[in-house]
């Protein structure tokens, strides 16, 4: 059996059943088992931190928050040419976010009446960046730029601490290089717990974001009300559209390199070519072997994989809307055209050059995305998460005597008089209610 199966178009829905279920993340077993996480860390506060990242981490993270010298020596310690490229891509992380800040507005009637908007960043914001199978600094640009740009007096980023009950050196290079200054060695669904609620070394924030297992996100979810959060992120996943002259080795490794994240990440081909579909199989079969990540790859692209061939391109780009997936790599001479024709999608990468791990790393927009399918309501990590839009109003007597009385008649249709009366007082502050029965 080839790694990554070839299927028709008809035949997709079974086959993306998988991929599809997928989108009921929240497992009963895993929803009970964050709650009873999430009541001991408010309970407790740092005792249950410390108990909690004992039993999932092996360790008892002291101190629970990481010094400034700890933060100060990974820095130090980072690779030269690493710290270069974070710093870059830190760089253009913030260009891409900066064009996307929205502006507050004010409008004025010109006869006293004004009304507007005040965009406002949130106080003090929670970043969650995984440690999981792989370290990931990028995920730390990712979360923190965007809030940094929105204007966040305050960051605090959990991560979980690695053996030696510190979080990942290059996660704290990544927060000092970055200027985060509070980062604690704590992960899992007790770190957006502590973060929902605040501990004793945790402050309680307003917003939490950033990527995580099925434990994160089923905190996530289940905190919300009590704070904001960005999503609630779901195993990764990308669609490879392409056409008959696409380049089948890149469409191969476009797919390993989402696929090689996690066992249950999806990497989808959609062309309505048959001999391209042919051609990227083999290469996935030939491309496995040689990648040290060849056990997840064996794993995920079985499991969630496929190379769907349709009969034209414009059941293609359907066939890509029904996924809404998370990244869309399109390779086609026509890139730009298939991209307007498509609808749902978290990411798009257009055309041979942009593979998408320039993406992930470096190019600018985030790569905290919307999985799963949610692509058809939600957007990227960005700004708008750290940022509150306060309206504001301000009326004149004039306008109060043209439009009050038609006001106070709306509210006593509803039944509330009180609301009536604000607005008579101030067409006649003699205006009062007979006392009732
Ligand atoms: N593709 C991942 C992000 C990532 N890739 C981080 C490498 N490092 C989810 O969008
Ligand atoms: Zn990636």
């Amino acid at each position: 059996m080839p790694l990554l199966p070839i299927v028709p178009y008809a035949e997709r829905r079974d086959r993306l059943a998988a991929v599809l279920d997928r989108r009921a993340v929240f497992d009963d077993a895993v929803e009970a088992a964050v709650r009873a996480i999430l009541d001991d860390v408010r309970g407790r506060g740092d005792a249950a931190l410390l108990d909690l990242t004992e039993r999932f981490d092996g360790v008892r993270p002291a101190p629970l928050k990481a010094t400034a010298d700890e933060l100060d020596a990974a820095l130090d310690a980072l690779d030269a040419g690493l710290r270069e490229t974070l710093e870059a891509a830190a760089a253009n992380v913030r260009r891409f976010h900066e064009a996307e800040m929205p502006a507050s507005w004010m409008r004025d009637d010109g006869d006293g009446v004004a009304y507007g908007q005040r965009v406002m960043p949130v106080d003090r914001a929670g970043l969650y960046v995984p440690a999981g199978t792989a370290p990931l600094p990028s995920s730390v640009v990712m979360n923190a730029v965007p809030a940094l740009v929105a204007g966040v007096g305050e960051l605090h980023l959990c991560s979980p601490p690695g053996p030696d009950g510190r979080p990942h050196p290059l996660v704290m290079a990544t927060a000092r290089l970055l200027g985060v200054e509070h980062v604690y060695a704590v992960g899992g669904a007790q770190a957006v717990a502590a973060l929902a609620f605040g501990t004793e070394t945790v402050p309680r924030v307003d917003v939490v974001v950033g990527p995580g297992n099925a434990y994160v996100a089923t905190a996530k979810k289940l905190v919300v009300g009590q704070v904001g959060i960005d999503s609630v992120a779901g195993p990764s996943e990308v669609v490879v559209l392409a056409d008959a002259d696409a380049d089948p080795t890149f469409a191969a490794a476009d797919l390993l390199a989402q696929a090689e994240h996690d066992g249950r990440a999806s990497a989808v081909l959609v062309t309505p070519s048959l001999s391209l579909a042919e051609a990227v199989q083999a290469e996935v079969e030939r491309l496995v072997p040689t990648l040290p990540r060849a056990y997840v790859l064996r794993e995920s692209v079985p499991a969630y994989g496929a190379a769907i061939v349709t009969e034209t391109m414009d059941e293609a780009v359907a066939c890509v809307d029904e996924l809404a997936p998370e990244h869309l790599v399109i390779l086609s001479d026509d890139a730009e055209a298939l991209w307007a024709q498509v609808r749902h999608a978290g990411a798009v990468f257009l055309g041979p050059h942009s593979p998408e791990p320039v993406g992930d790393y470096f190019a600018g927009p985030n790569h905290v995305l919307p999985t799963g399918g949610t692509a058809r309501f939600a957007s990227a990590l960005g700004v708008g998460v750290f940022l509150r839009r306060q309206s504001v109003l301000r009326y004149s007597a004039a306008r109060l005597a043209q439009t009050g009385e038609a006001i106070a008649r709306l509210a006593e249709a509803e039944g509330l008089d009180a609301h009536a009366l604000a607005v008579r007082l101030r067409l006649d502050p003699g205006t009062g209610y007979e006392v009732r029965g």
